[in-house]
Protein backbone atom coordinates (compact mmCIF):
# COMPACT_ATOMS: atom_id res chain seq x y z
CA UNK A 1 0.00 0.00 0.00
CA UNK A 2 1.30 3.87 -0.74
CA UNK A 3 2.00 5.49 2.11
CA UNK A 4 -0.70 8.29 2.63
CA UNK A 5 1.78 11.71 1.39
CA UNK A 6 2.50 9.24 -1.67
CA UNK A 7 -1.10 8.32 -2.31
CA UNK A 8 -2.14 12.17 -2.04
CA UNK A 9 1.11 12.78 -4.37
CA UNK A 10 -0.65 10.11 -6.79
CA UNK A 11 -4.24 12.02 -6.74
CA UNK A 12 -2.63 15.01 -7.21
CA UNK A 13 -0.42 14.05 -10.05
CA UNK A 14 -3.50 12.22 -11.58
CA UNK A 15 -5.71 15.65 -11.23
CA UNK A 16 -3.25 17.61 -12.99
CA UNK A 17 -3.16 15.22 -15.76
CA UNK A 18 -6.90 14.91 -16.17
CA UNK A 19 -7.10 11.44 -15.18
CA UNK A 20 -10.36 10.24 -13.84
CA UNK A 21 -10.16 8.85 -10.50
CA UNK A 22 -14.34 7.71 -9.60
CA UNK A 23 -14.59 9.97 -6.45
CA UNK A 24 -16.73 6.92 -4.67
CA UNK A 25 -16.19 3.97 -3.07
CA UNK A 26 -17.68 0.89 -1.44
CA UNK A 27 -17.39 2.76 2.26
CA UNK A 28 -18.60 6.12 0.57
CA UNK A 29 -21.71 7.32 2.70
CA UNK A 30 -23.29 10.36 0.90
CA UNK A 31 -25.05 12.68 3.88
CA UNK A 32 -29.02 12.69 3.79
CA UNK A 33 -30.00 15.60 5.48
CA UNK A 34 -33.92 15.86 6.48
CA UNK A 35 -35.69 19.43 7.48
CA UNK A 36 -37.16 21.55 9.41
CA UNK A 37 -40.44 23.72 8.55
CA UNK A 38 -39.39 27.57 9.52
CA UNK A 39 -42.57 29.07 7.86
CA UNK A 40 -45.75 27.79 6.02
CA UNK A 41 -47.11 30.26 3.74
CA UNK A 42 -50.26 30.22 1.18
CA UNK A 43 -49.49 29.52 -2.43
CA UNK A 44 -52.05 28.55 -5.55
CA UNK A 45 -53.32 25.34 -5.11
CA UNK A 46 -53.89 25.79 -9.02
CA UNK A 47 -50.72 26.52 -10.29
CA UNK A 48 -48.54 23.51 -11.61
CA UNK A 49 -45.29 25.04 -10.01
CA UNK A 50 -42.83 24.67 -12.70
CA UNK A 51 -40.27 26.96 -11.45
CA UNK A 52 -39.60 29.31 -8.65
CA UNK A 53 -36.73 32.15 -7.71
CA UNK A 54 -36.15 34.57 -5.23
CA UNK A 55 -36.56 38.24 -6.57
CA UNK A 56 -36.49 40.63 -3.50
CA UNK A 57 -38.59 41.93 -1.00
CA UNK A 58 -40.21 38.79 -0.22
CA UNK A 59 -41.06 38.25 -3.74
CA UNK A 60 -40.63 35.44 -5.47
CA UNK A 61 -40.98 34.67 -9.50
CA UNK A 62 -42.50 31.52 -9.73
CA UNK A 63 -43.22 29.46 -13.45
CA UNK A 64 -46.37 27.33 -14.14
CA UNK A 65 -46.72 24.52 -17.11
CA UNK A 66 -49.37 22.68 -19.02
CA UNK A 67 -50.66 23.51 -21.93
CA UNK A 68 -53.26 26.48 -22.39
CA UNK A 69 -52.23 27.13 -18.44
CA UNK A 70 -48.31 28.35 -18.58
CA UNK A 71 -47.82 31.46 -16.98
CA UNK A 72 -44.66 33.58 -15.52
CA UNK A 73 -46.01 34.87 -12.51
CA UNK A 74 -44.67 37.14 -9.50
CA UNK A 75 -46.07 36.11 -6.70
CA UNK A 76 -46.13 37.59 -2.94
CA UNK A 77 -44.11 35.18 -0.32
CA UNK A 78 -46.24 35.87 2.66
CA UNK A 79 -50.12 36.24 1.07
CA UNK A 80 -49.19 34.17 -2.05
CA UNK A 81 -50.53 37.04 -3.96
CA UNK A 82 -50.16 36.96 -7.49
CA UNK A 83 -48.81 40.36 -8.30
CA UNK A 84 -48.11 40.08 -12.00
CA UNK A 85 -48.65 37.79 -14.55
CA UNK A 86 -47.85 36.61 -18.27
CA UNK A 87 -49.63 33.80 -19.94
CA UNK A 88 -47.68 31.74 -22.17
CA UNK A 89 -49.52 30.95 -25.60
CA UNK A 90 -51.04 27.40 -25.90
CA UNK A 91 -47.76 25.82 -28.18
CA UNK A 92 -46.02 26.75 -25.18
CA UNK A 93 -45.43 24.55 -21.79
CA UNK A 94 -43.87 26.59 -18.96
CA UNK A 95 -41.02 25.16 -17.11
CA UNK A 96 -37.87 26.28 -15.26
CA UNK A 97 -37.56 29.94 -14.24
CA UNK A 98 -34.38 32.24 -12.91
CA UNK A 99 -33.57 35.61 -13.31
CA UNK A 100 -30.14 37.15 -15.25
CA UNK A 101 -29.20 40.58 -14.30
CA UNK A 102 -32.57 42.50 -15.38
CA UNK A 103 -34.20 39.70 -17.05
CA UNK A 104 -36.51 36.62 -16.36
CA UNK A 105 -35.43 33.46 -18.13
CA UNK A 106 -38.16 31.00 -18.65
CA UNK A 107 -37.62 26.95 -20.58
CA UNK A 108 -40.09 25.48 -21.85
CA UNK A 109 -40.45 21.60 -21.99
CA UNK A 110 -40.89 20.26 -25.36
CA UNK A 111 -40.70 23.98 -27.15
CA UNK A 112 -37.18 23.63 -27.45
CA UNK A 113 -37.36 27.36 -26.91
CA UNK A 114 -36.44 29.92 -23.52
CA UNK A 115 -37.97 33.53 -23.14
CA UNK A 116 -36.19 36.12 -21.95
CA UNK A 117 -38.49 39.15 -20.30
CA UNK A 118 -37.90 42.14 -18.98
CA UNK A 119 -37.91 41.86 -15.19
CA UNK A 120 -39.82 44.96 -14.38
CA UNK A 121 -42.80 44.73 -17.00
CA UNK A 122 -42.39 41.00 -18.00
CA UNK A 123 -42.22 42.01 -21.55
CA UNK A 124 -40.58 39.54 -23.95
CA UNK A 125 -37.52 41.12 -24.98
CA UNK A 126 -36.08 37.86 -26.20
CA UNK A 127 -35.77 33.85 -27.21
CA UNK A 128 -32.97 30.81 -27.50
CA UNK A 129 -32.96 28.30 -28.42
CA UNK A 130 -31.69 24.42 -27.48
CA UNK A 131 -31.89 20.99 -29.10
CA UNK A 132 -32.86 18.75 -25.75
CA UNK A 133 -36.24 19.23 -23.49
CA UNK A 134 -36.21 22.16 -21.40
CA UNK A 135 -37.44 21.13 -17.38
CA UNK A 136 -35.45 23.25 -14.81
CA UNK A 137 -33.00 26.00 -15.10
CA UNK A 138 -30.87 28.21 -12.54
CA UNK A 139 -27.82 30.75 -13.08
CA UNK A 140 -24.49 30.00 -11.29
CA UNK A 141 -22.98 33.72 -11.41
CA UNK A 142 -21.63 32.71 -14.86
CA UNK A 143 -24.03 30.61 -16.92
CA UNK A 144 -27.09 29.25 -17.40
CA UNK A 145 -27.59 25.84 -15.90
CA UNK A 146 -30.63 23.67 -17.93
CA UNK A 147 -32.09 20.78 -16.85
CA UNK A 148 -34.01 18.37 -19.52
CA UNK A 149 -35.34 15.17 -16.65
CA UNK A 150 -31.62 13.25 -17.72
CA UNK A 151 -28.30 12.85 -15.39
CA UNK A 152 -26.77 15.79 -17.65
CA UNK A 153 -27.11 19.14 -16.88
CA UNK A 154 -26.43 21.68 -19.78
CA UNK A 155 -24.57 24.89 -19.36
CA UNK A 156 -24.89 28.00 -21.61
CA UNK A 157 -23.58 31.60 -22.06
CA UNK A 158 -26.18 33.83 -20.86
CA UNK A 159 -25.39 36.19 -23.17
CA UNK A 160 -25.09 34.29 -26.10
CA UNK A 161 -27.25 31.46 -24.90
CA UNK A 162 -24.05 29.38 -26.74
CA UNK A 163 -23.76 26.17 -24.80
CA UNK A 164 -20.94 25.91 -23.33
CA UNK A 165 -20.33 22.35 -21.36
CA UNK A 166 -22.45 19.70 -20.00
CA UNK A 167 -22.12 17.95 -16.82
CA UNK A 168 -22.87 14.45 -15.65
CA UNK A 169 -24.64 13.79 -12.27
CA UNK A 170 -24.27 10.71 -10.42
CA UNK A 171 -23.96 9.43 -6.94
CA UNK A 172 -22.68 6.44 -5.61
CA UNK A 173 -25.50 3.90 -7.98
CA UNK A 174 -24.31 5.92 -10.93
CA UNK A 175 -26.35 8.50 -13.22
CA UNK A 176 -28.80 10.44 -11.65
CA UNK A 177 -31.69 10.93 -13.77
CA UNK A 178 -34.76 13.13 -13.82
CA UNK A 179 -32.72 16.20 -12.65
CA UNK A 180 -35.75 18.71 -12.72
CA UNK A 181 -36.39 22.27 -10.80
CA UNK A 182 -32.54 23.59 -10.09
CA UNK A 183 -31.37 26.44 -7.61
CA UNK A 184 -27.45 27.14 -7.08
CA UNK A 185 -26.93 27.97 -3.63
CA UNK A 186 -23.63 28.76 -2.40
CA UNK A 187 -21.69 26.90 -4.39
CA UNK A 188 -23.63 24.13 -5.04
CA UNK A 189 -26.26 23.23 -7.62
CA UNK A 190 -30.04 21.74 -5.58
CA UNK A 191 -31.99 19.49 -7.97
CA UNK A 192 -35.77 17.99 -7.58
CA UNK A 193 -35.88 14.75 -8.56
CA UNK A 194 -39.00 14.27 -9.90
CA UNK A 195 -41.70 12.12 -8.45
CA UNK A 196 -39.47 11.46 -5.14
CA UNK A 197 -39.42 13.56 -2.15
CA UNK A 198 -35.56 14.63 -2.52
CA UNK A 199 -33.53 16.78 -3.42
CA UNK A 200 -29.80 16.68 -4.87
CA UNK A 201 -26.90 18.79 -3.62
CA UNK A 202 -24.35 18.61 -6.87
CA UNK A 203 -21.16 19.58 -6.93
CA UNK A 204 -20.67 22.05 -10.13
CA UNK A 205 -17.47 20.98 -10.84
CA UNK A 206 -17.16 16.92 -10.80
CA UNK A 207 -21.45 16.49 -11.12
CA UNK A 208 -21.00 14.26 -8.03
CA UNK A 209 -23.95 14.68 -5.66
CA UNK A 210 -22.63 15.43 -2.14
CA UNK A 211 -25.13 15.24 0.06
CA UNK A 212 -28.97 14.42 -0.43
CA UNK A 213 -32.11 16.22 1.22
CA UNK A 214 -34.97 14.22 2.04
CA UNK A 215 -38.19 16.12 1.90
CA UNK A 216 -40.85 13.05 3.00
CA UNK A 217 -43.62 14.34 4.75
CA UNK A 218 -43.22 18.05 3.86
CA UNK A 219 -46.73 18.21 2.41
CA UNK A 220 -49.26 16.87 5.24
CA UNK A 221 -51.47 13.85 4.12
CA UNK A 222 -54.31 15.21 3.73
CA UNK A 223 -53.35 17.46 0.51
CA UNK A 224 -51.35 14.63 -1.20
CA UNK A 225 -54.37 13.29 -2.66
CA UNK A 226 -55.22 16.63 -4.52
CA UNK A 227 -51.55 17.58 -4.54
CA UNK A 228 -48.58 16.66 -7.37
CA UNK A 229 -45.15 16.15 -6.87
CA UNK A 230 -42.70 18.67 -4.96
CA UNK A 231 -40.72 20.88 -7.41
CA UNK A 232 -39.79 24.21 -6.64
CA UNK A 233 -36.52 25.56 -5.12
CA UNK A 234 -35.69 29.12 -4.04
CA UNK A 235 -33.35 31.15 -1.88
CA UNK A 236 -32.80 34.15 -0.62
CA UNK A 237 -29.00 34.88 -0.49
CA UNK A 238 -29.13 37.59 1.52
CA UNK A 239 -31.38 36.17 4.52
CA UNK A 240 -29.91 32.62 3.85
CA UNK A 241 -33.71 31.18 3.37
CA UNK A 242 -34.36 28.42 1.75
CA UNK A 243 -38.20 27.79 -0.19
CA UNK A 244 -39.90 24.65 -1.99
CA UNK A 245 -42.65 24.04 -2.94
CA UNK A 246 -44.58 21.71 -5.16
CA UNK A 247 -47.14 21.16 -8.16
CA UNK A 248 -50.83 22.22 -7.10
CA UNK A 249 -49.60 22.70 -3.32
CA UNK A 250 -51.61 25.51 -1.74
CA UNK A 251 -48.50 26.19 0.78
CA UNK A 252 -45.08 26.78 0.28
CA UNK A 253 -42.54 26.58 3.15
CA UNK A 254 -39.28 27.89 4.38
CA UNK A 255 -37.35 25.15 5.61
CA UNK A 256 -33.87 24.53 7.38
CA UNK A 257 -31.98 21.38 6.63
CA UNK A 258 -31.34 19.07 9.59
CA UNK A 259 -28.11 17.31 9.08
CA UNK A 260 -27.65 13.63 9.99
CA UNK A 261 -26.51 12.37 13.50
CA UNK A 262 -23.03 11.68 11.98
CA UNK A 263 -22.36 14.92 10.18
CA UNK A 264 -22.06 17.95 12.07
CA UNK A 265 -22.94 20.87 9.87
CA UNK A 266 -24.96 21.52 6.38
CA UNK A 267 -23.69 20.90 3.00
CA UNK A 268 -22.69 24.56 2.68
CA UNK A 269 -19.65 24.42 0.08
CA UNK A 270 -18.48 21.57 -2.20
CA UNK A 271 -16.70 19.12 -1.43
CA UNK A 272 -13.50 18.17 -3.23
CA UNK A 273 -11.96 15.44 -4.21
CA UNK A 274 -9.22 15.35 -1.75
CA UNK A 275 -12.15 15.91 0.87
CA UNK A 276 -13.52 12.97 -0.31
CA UNK A 277 -9.97 10.92 -0.20
CA UNK A 278 -9.11 12.24 3.21
CA1 LIG B 1 -35.38 27.39 -8.69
Amino acid sequence: MLPRSLFLIFCLFCLWGGICIPQYTPHTIIPVYTYRVVHTYPHDPSAFTQGLVYEKADTLIEGTGLYGQSTLRRINLRTGTILDIHPLPPPYFGEGVTLYKDTIIQVTYKEHTAFVYDKETFEQIGTFTYDTEGWGVTFDGTSIIMSDGSATLYFFDPCTFEKVKTLSVYDDNGPVTLLNELEFIKGEIYANIWLTDRIACISPHSGAVIAWIDLEGLLPEPFQETADVLNGIAYDAQKNRLFVTGKFWPYLYEIELVPPDSVGSPPDSPRTLIEFII
